[in-house]
């Protein structure tokens, strides 16, 4: 039995004996409360249980993962692998990702294992993903799995990562600009889902405007549907939309129709630089110099110096020198 103790607080229930239940200072994020600490869920370490350590299996169709809700911990390994099924596509999604730059590591592979192929690294940090935009990178594989490890030094931590995951999603959500087609969004399936657009929008996200203000049609330009959806404007008419006069002080961008090609494979540590209409593309781990001709075109130079030199000259590009 018990008694009533601290009967100015007016005791209603008895306490039970040695019964008594202590409560956790703070709640445990991934565990539970025993005896007022926290006992972690597998997979999960720290005093709340507030740090990924070790590995997770995943086989829900959509979900979420994140290093946990504080800033990661320091010489860490964490392994999440995403079971989908066998050849549908799992689309990650980066929603939220802030770790220590060329340190700290985000490793993703299109299989379930680290020999599978690895698709993308990601360190640093990534612009926070506002409401009503798109900028929150993804990377899709089609194996039906997603192997993600992360990896964390012995110096320095960052926020970490939120990653939203799911199966037979289509790219950005079609950004608001049409809408998923193939099979159910989020059911299992062999075919593939896609966006379908809706009228001026176009790209395998429906991410890219076209013939925006009808081209300004038909005094500046008119819309051209049957090649890459775009403006052609009239001779003393510029711009996307045709919006601008020849010749203009206002500069624009424009979307090249560049072909894909095995150099069309990412870049980092680059720079560019547009010079007497052509741009040059300086660095990565690839070629010393490649440049895009306006015909949509891109060349490779060739990275000994003495060869970049003769196939400048050869194909007549010799002001490339005041580079
Ligand atoms: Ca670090």
């Amino acid at each position: 039995g018990g008694g009533c103790v601290g009967a100015s607080t007016g005791c209603n229930t008895p306490l039970q004996g040695s019964a008594v239940t202590l409560t956790c200072p703070e709640s445990c994020y991934s565990g539970s409360c025993v005896n007022g600490s926290c006992v972690c869920d597998h997979g999960w370490v720290g005093d709340r249980c507030q740090h990924c350590q070790g590995r997770f299996k995943i086989t829900e169709r959509s979900g979420s993962l994140t290093d946990g809700p504080v800033n990661y911990k320091y010489k860490t390994k964490c392994t999440w692998l995403i079971e989908g099924q066998p050849n549908s596509v799992l689309r990650l999604r980066f929603s939220h990702f802030a770790t220590e730059c060329s340190w700290d590591h985000m490793y993703v592979y299109d299989g379930d294992s680290i020999f599978s192929p690895l698709i993308a690294v990601f360190s640093g940090l990534m612009v926070p993903e506002n409401i009503g935009n798109n900028s929150a990178p993804e990377v899709a594989t089609t194996s039906g799995y997603s192997l993600l490890h992360f990896f964390s030094d012995a110096a320095y931590n960052l926020t970490g990562f939120n990653i939203i995951y799911s199966i037979n999603s289509c790219p950005q959500n079609c950004s608001g600009h049409g809408r998923c087609v193939g099979v159910n969004p989020g059911t299992v399936s062999s075919s593939r889902v896609y966006c379908e657009c809706e009228e001026f929008w176009k790209g395998e996200a429906c991410q890219i405007p076209y013939c925006s203000n009808h081209c300004g049609s038909p005094d500046h330009g008119h819309c051209d549907l049957t090649g890459g959806k775009r403006c052609v404007c009239n001779d003393s008419r510029q711009g996307p939309d045709c919006s601008l006069p020849v010749p203009s002080a206002d500069a624009f961008w424009e979307l090249p129709g560049v072909t894909h090609s095995a150099l069309s494979l990412g870049r980092a540590s680059h720079q560019a630089v547009v010079h007497r209409g052509l741009m040059w593309v300086v660095g990565d781990s690839l070629t010393l110099l490649s440049c895009r001709y306006f015909n949509d075109t891109w060349f490779t130079i060739p990275i000994l110096h003495t060869v970049q030199r003769d196939f400048l000259i050869s194909n007549n590009w010799p002001d490339v020198f005041e580079l």
